[in-house]
């Protein structure tokens, strides 16, 4: 796009990168303490805790919901065993551009946005189209955990516990027509509770994503409501948003306020802004690096230890055919 003022962070070079740099500085750090896993966990915290002297997570939520079972089906990424990454660290570390384009101050920065009363629209090609409250849909839906390991486009890494339910689970109550072949999904564009908006108007907002009818449909994507075993905080995505683990993370949008089932391949946020650099698939293939990157490994989330980046993030199996006709050749 012409109009672009500010290359957002993950446009230039990795290592030019600040919040890249800073992480690198911090993994030095632990290591010359001799601190291992855990006492990076415990530097992630301390180093959150620095900011402003608040924690990164909230001490209370809009929403509970009854513990969910974890689903052993889905723990988190090829063996050897993945560890999970420490709360704070993923919850001071996120990418939400309405807010800002700094990793670091998203939790901070949206303390501003209000998430009760929230309404999602499942709309479009279908034949019951409805607006959905959100206390109803927690009521309404199967909620299950599940820990996936979760890929951003500019290779870093961490290992996730969702709350959630199956995308197909509400597509089902709004039964889709035989035109439906794609779900565009919205997010929340609010400039009054989202700085970010305002302040960078040429970004084409709201965030909005797509994908085939198949991919929302698949077992792995799920409406995710929760993490860490409680609602999500606000710099994850508050009330509900998105998770496809095979896919990176911008394709994964936050605060969802619409689900439209379509005929055509809808537009999406990245894709209008670079579309050569970022495409509608979004799939983890680290056999296909990004225009400026290598993505064939991936830092992991705070140590900064590099690792092979599994095919499809380590859902290959999983995701079977799908994409069979799409990288032919590759
Ligand atoms: N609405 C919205 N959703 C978004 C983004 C965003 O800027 N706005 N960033 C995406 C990107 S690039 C990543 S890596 C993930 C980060 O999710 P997390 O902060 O919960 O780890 O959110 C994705 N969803
Ligand atoms: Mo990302």
């Amino acid at each position: 796009m012409a109009n672009i003022l500010l290359p957002p962070s993950w446009r230039i070079p990795e290592s030019q990168v600040a919040p890249e740099s800073a992480w690198l500085n911090r993994r030095e750090l632990v290591k010359a303490l001799g601190l291992g896993a855990i006492g990076a966990a415990t530097f992630g915290a301390s180093c959150a805790t620095a900011i402003g002297g608040k924690n990164p997570l909230p001490s209370s939520y809009d929403w509970t919901f009854p513990p969910a079972q974890r689903n052993p089906r889905f723990p988190g990424g090829q063996p050897p065993a993945v560890e999970i990454t420490a709360e704070d660290v993923a919850a001071s570390y996120n990418n939400f551009y309405e807010f800002t384009t700094a990793k670091d101050k998203v939790w901070t920065l949206s303390d501003t946005l209000k998430v009760k009363p929230w309404t999602v629209e499942v709309s479009g090609e279908c034949d019951k189209p409805t607006t959905f409250n959100f206390e109803d849909l927690l009521a309404l839906m199967p909620l299950e955990e599940r820990v996936y390991r979760f890929r951003c486009v500019e290779a870093w890494s961490m290992v996730v516990p969702w709350t959630g339910f199956p995308l197909k689970a509400l597509l089902d109550r709004v039964v889709p027509n035989s035109k439906a072949k794609y779900v565009r999904l919205v997010s929340l564009g609010d400039s009054k509770m989202m700085p970010g908006v305002a302040s960078q108007p040429w970004y084409p907002w709201p965030y909005h994503e797509g994908l085939t009818l198949e991919e929302a449909n698949h077992e792995l994507t799920l409406m995710a409501v929760g993490i860490y075993g409680h609602a999500l905080p606000n710099q994850h995505g508050a009330p509900i948003r998105l998770v496809t683990p095979w896919k990176y993370g911008y394709k994964q949008l936050k605060s969802i306020v619409k689900i439209e089932l379509v005929a055509k391949e809808p537009k999406t946020f990245w894709n209008t802004v670079a579309g050569d650099e970022y495409d509608f698939w979004g799939n983890v293939r680290p056999d296909i690096p990004h225009k400026r990157w290598s993505q064939a490994t991936d830092r992991v989330i705070p140590t900064g230890e590099r690792v092979k980046t599994p095919m499809y993030n380590g859902y290959a199996e999983q995701i079977g055919d799908m994409y069979k006709k799409i990288y032919a050749g590759k």
